[in-house]
């Protein structure tokens, strides 16, 4: 394989330390970082997901921070979504959107203040776009990325370790909303979210020289609920239909070809960036293409799951590949695996709308040739 030089200009995490430590074998690049993708046994990890708790060092998600007197017209500027009724400590999953609805990015935007908000953002270079967009409306605003890192506990154990960590508040926490606290003085904001469907919490570090401690104190605390270290699980991520920007979508997809229809705000009084363009294509009659999930045959299952990994990882991806019907092209593939609980092939896929709509059975291209798919609703799982 291909090795990956590091240099000042990719940078590493607070934790980076731990993660090696840890037994880190592969990563990624993601906002400019190095962010962890295993620790050598991807079964071991999505094992660790499901029945108890994992530890994921996704200080890649970054914050902007809009921070000042406009901060909210900013931050409502920048979203597709409705923001009127938004109050401090909840967070919200949004979509930001260039002018022609196409969208940029998919973060989780979480109100601090009536004068500060953090955009908790996937791969893009939204430093440049928010300050670019603050500058030329002339808001009142400073646009920053702040020294803040999360740290994710998943898995249906998260939760207890977190009480035993910060007492029983935390349980009462809605989705994606959020408490600024501390662990024995490491300055953190707590929020109840993370990448996955198995339940947690991600720890904001605010202080990006205690990643180490804070790191040791989870683990430390974890370890009655058998904590290890993941990532981000490609394969549960499959399974629960969570949309990866820039993985499943095109430079040309809109929020409702990416399945965030029911995250966009079309018809709201506030004005956002896209929001005419938005308009047309639900006035034109709905996005061309949607997002779905598909079951690829023959069923691959062999009862071994390392070897039915080895079959998914030899699909023809990473590039997105396209999905075809009797033999037009129809839309675009874009994850294949092995789903360890329904022991079956399941993929992510853009494809046509009235394909989607008619039911039609599909072709994608596979390591042996083309095989049938069928199309169902997300999340699988
Ligand atoms: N946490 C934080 N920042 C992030 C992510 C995160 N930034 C990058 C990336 N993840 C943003 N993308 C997503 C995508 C999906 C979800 C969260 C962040 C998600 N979606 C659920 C769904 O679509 O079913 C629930 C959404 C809802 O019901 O509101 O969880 O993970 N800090």
């Amino acid at each position: 394989m291909n090795r990956i030089t590091i240099s000042p200009r990719i940078r590493t995490s607070p934790f980076y330390r731990s993660t090696v430590d840890a037994g880190l074998s592969d990563i990624s690049i993601y906002n400019k970082m190095v962010m962890p993708t295993s620790y050598g046994n991807l079964k071991a990890e999505y094992d660790r997901l499901i029945n108890d708790c994992a530890i994921w060092d996704v200080s890649v998600e970054r914050q902007v921070q809009i921070a000042g007197p406009d901060a909210h017209a900013c931050a409502q500027y920048l979203t597709a979504r409705d923001l009127t009724n938004m109050v401090e400590g909840q967070g919200k999953y949004v979509a930001m959107c260039d002018h022609e609805g196409r969208i940029l990015n998919d973060p989780v935007l979480m109100k601090l203040s009536g004068d500060r908000y953090w955009f908790s953002l996937a791969d893009n270079d939204m430093l440049l776009w928010c300050r670019a967009v603050a500058a030329e409306r002339g808001f009142d605003v400073e646009v920053t990325e702040p020294d803040v890192s999360p740290l994710a506990v998943q898995g249906p154990k998260a939760e207890d370790l977190i009480v035993d960590l910060f007492g029983e508040d935390p349980r009462s926490l809605k989705y994606f909303w959020f408490t600024e606290t501390d662990l024995d003085g490491i300055p953190l904001v707590l929020c109840r979210s993370g990448w996955s469907k198995q339940g947690g919490f991600e720890l904001f570090l605010q202080d990006g020289s205690r990643g180490d401690e804070l790191w040791a104190k989870v683990v430390e605390a974890g370890q009655k609920y058998n904590i290890g270290p993941g990532a981000p699980n490609h394969v549960e991520r499959v399974e629960s239909g969570l949309l990866s920007w820039g993985g499943d979508t095109t430079p040309d997809s809109n929020p409702f070809e990416a399945g965030m229809t029911r995250f966009v705000d079309v018809d709201c009084e506030p004005d956002y960036i896209g929001k005419a363009a938005l308009q047309k294509v639900m006035a034109n009659g709905g996005p061309e293409r949607l997002f779905v999930g598909l079951f690829i045959g023959p069923d691959t299952d062999s009862g071994d799951s390392t070897a039915d990994d080895a079959v998914a990882n030899a699909w023809p991806l990473p590039a997105r590949t396209p999905v075809r019907h009797q033999g037009t092209e129809v839309g675009t593939l874009s994850a294949v695996v092995h789903s360890h609980r329904l022991n079956r092939t399941i993929g992510l896929a853009q494809i046509k709308r009235d394909v989607v709509e008619a039911n039609l059975t599909v072709e994608v291209e596979g390591p042996n040739g083309s095989a049938p798919a069928t199309i169902t609703k997300l999340p699988f799982l």
